[in-house]
């Protein structure tokens, strides 16, 4: 079909968790967490077996052990699973240049014009994923489809160890019964708001009133009215800028007073600075102060800028901080966005329809 294209995604298993299982033994025929096991911090991942008690991604460990006391919380090791997802990555640049990486886990690959396994992108899928389990022993799920959207979806169907394939032919078919919460971007407030209204599927949104769907959501109504029915037109951007620079940090105790928070807050911009780098400070479009309360609520404030202004970091905490509603503080985080790169160029390549 003229301008289809054919997009991977690629997403490994409980990633972390499965690294620590294949360096060590001992972990494999238990539940594992991955995290810092402190009293009050939360877990990265955990492998499928602990997912069988309930256990999930973010959760706090003491919640996590309730669920299931004979969990093994096992220490970050990060400098490991970076150095997997390089020879992650060395292992999609066989097939195609076109890799857009998401994470250290997971990421977009074009395969419109590979004429790799005679330009089947369902075998490419298969035997990529078959060679990151030959060489990293580590095991990889895949989505194929005409869009990003639709690829990220198709990945986690066949969860853990598994492949999707969606045709073009058949995306309006499964869109239909697709829940919104499974969209990108509908997080669990956003799903409670449209399932007020009775939006539950892509097919209830496909039926509903654009307008009134722009009262509820403004402008993010457009991306979801496009979503319903299955359609994205995002290229794989092959070197995707940074978007965001953050640094967070969850506190040993809970604090009250602005002063106390403040303090945290400039420990807080060090790391940033830090994190930043060689981005020109001009670049800085928009700065954010995020606040988890005890009862783990959190709120966030953000601005557009011209560029960084460290002091007010300052006032968007203290706007932050006339949320609390007598709630402490359990976590302070800062955020900058940067201004997006856009290759226009690269861009119209992508979209022109080559074959
Ligand atoms: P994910 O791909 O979201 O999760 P996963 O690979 O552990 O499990 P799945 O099989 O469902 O894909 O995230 C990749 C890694 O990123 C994960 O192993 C740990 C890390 N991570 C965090 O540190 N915190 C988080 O909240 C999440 C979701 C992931
Ligand atoms: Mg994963």
């Amino acid at each position: 079909m003229l301008g289809m294209r054919k997009i991977i995604h690629i997403d490994m298993d409980c990633f972390y968790a499965a690294v620590e299982m294949r360096d060590h033994h001992k972990y494999r025929d238990q539940p594992i967490a991955v995290g810092f096991d402190g009293p009050r911090s939360v877990l990265c991942t955990c492998n499928y077996l602990a997912r069988q008690f309930g256990v999930r991604s973010a959760m706090p460990v003491i919640q996590a052990k309730k669920l299931c006391p004979q969990l093994c919380v096992v220490p970050v090791r990060m400098e490991v699973y970076k150095a997997v997802s390089k020879q992650l990555m060395e292992i999609f640049k066989r097939y195609t240049l076109q890799i857009e990486p998401l994470s250290l886990d997971e990421a977009y690959l074009d395969v419109t014009d590979s004429n790799m396994c005679n330009g089947s992108a369902t075998l490419i899928a298969q035997h990529i994923r078959q060679a990151i389990f030959d060489e990293l022993q580590l095991t990889a799920s895949a989505g194929v489809a005409p869009n990003k959207f639709l690829a990220k979806i198709a990945s986690d169907e066949q969860k853990p160890n598994g492949q999707f394939v969606l045709p073009p032919e058949q995306v309006a078919q499964f869109i239909q019964q697709l829940p919104l919460k499974k969209i990108p971007g509908i997080g669990p407030k956003t799903a409670a708001k449209l399932a007020k209204q009775g939006l539950l599927s892509c097919a209830d949104v496909q039926q509903f009133s654009a307008d009134k769907l722009h009262v509820i959501m403004g402008n993010a109504s457009y991306t979801l009215i496009e979503r319903s029915f299955g359609r994205d037109t995002r290229p794989v951007i092959v070197d995707r800028q940074r978007k965001s620079v953050a640094a967070e940090t969850t506190l040993a105790q809970d604090i009250v007073s602005y002063q106390q928070c403040a303090s945290v807050l400039t420990d807080l911009l060090a790391t940033l600075y830090r994190r930043l780098g060689k981005i020109s400070k001009s670049k800085v479009i928009k700065q954010g102060i995020k606040l988890k309360f005890a009862d783990f609520n959190q709120t966030t404030v953000e601005m557009s800028v011209t560029a960084i202004n460290d002091a007010l970091f300052f006032d968007l905490l203290k706007k932050a901080l006339t949320r609390a509603n007598h709630r402490k503080v359990r976590l302070i985080g800062i955020m900058l966005g940067i201004q997006p790169y856009v290759n226009t160029l690269k861009e119209q390549q992508l979209n022109l329809p080559l074959k």
